[in-house]
């Protein structure tokens, strides 16, 4: 199987809420406008990949609820409805649950410990679960549990301290290599994969999307592009300014499945 076609996804128009988001440090709030600008890409470069995007309508409650990412994982025919551990996120899973309950034929609920589809890698040899501050080691070791349901294997890795989820270091370019920064690859996380490294500066490019024959990257980021571009991986940058304000990069904007 190929592991980046993708032809469905979920998104959330961001809320004007957005401006306060969650962030590790804060170098000043996004702009609300800044942030709709580059979703809008996002779903637009997304729609022109061939995915059917639905998008679901913003909650204000929730400032960090356009980072869908983090309420579940989704697989070809099921889905698992996660726990974030961040307290102010908790309640997004809950918004998120009926409709995967539409697109899913099984779906299965976390009920231990707490767990964000920010730390969770899928690949084709098993889903690396990133403990982190957001997800705790019960709710990784839960999460293994429900993925051998759905026959998939999970194995825990860590987050490096101080990062907020796995895949801010790390993301899937194809079915042998990984893009990560050198801090995670230390830890030799990813047995028998290739691994391309980000250029030491630009740890934020670490968070790019594979989708089809394309692979998203943040704008700012040139020595990692040309990396890629040297690998003859087909580069598409985006802007993520007003998202990274907040820690967030591409993954976390979309729940991303072939149906
Ligand atoms: C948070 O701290 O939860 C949000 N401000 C950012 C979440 C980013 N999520 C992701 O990369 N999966």
């Amino acid at each position: 199987m190929n592991f980046h076609a993708f032809n469905r996804a979920i998104v959330r128009t961001p809320s004007r809420s957005v401006v306060e988001g969650l962030r590790a440090v804060d170098f000043g709030a996004p702009s609300y406008d800044g942030v709709i600008a580059e979703h809008r890409d996002y779903v637009r470069v997304l729609e022109s990949l061939g995915v059917s995007v639905e998008t679901l309508p913003a909650l204000e409650a929730f400032p960090d609820s356009v980072f869908v990412e983090d309420t579940a994982l989704v697989f070809t025919g099921a889905a698992i409805l996660l726990r974030p551990g961040a307290a102010t996120r908790r309640g997004e899973a809950a918004e998120m649950a009926a409709t995967l309950n539409r697109n899913f034929a099984r779906m299965l609920h976390l009920e231990d410990g707490t767990a964000e589809g920010g730390d969770v890698l899928t690949t084709p040899r098993g889903v690396f679960i990133g403990a982190s501050a957001r997800t705790s080691v019960a709710g990784a070791t839960a999460l293994v549990a429900l993925l051998a349901q759905i026959g998939q294997q999970g194995f825990v890795v860590n987050t490096p301290r101080g990062v907020l989820h796995l895949k801010s270091d790390c993301s899937l370019l194809d079915d042998e290599t990984i893009l990560c920064t050198s801090c995670l690859a230390a830890a030799e996380p990813f047995p028998g994969f290739r691994l391309i490294l980000t250029p030491p500066g630009e740890e934020g490019a670490a968070n790019a999307l594979r989708i089809g024959d394309s692979v998203l990257l943040s704008k700012g980021y040139p020595k990692t592009a040309e990396v890629l571009a040297r690998a003859s991986y087909n580069v598409k940058p985006l802007a993520t300014a007003e998202i990274a304000k907040i820690d967030a990069g591409l993954s976390c904007m979309s729940l991303r499945w072939r149906a």
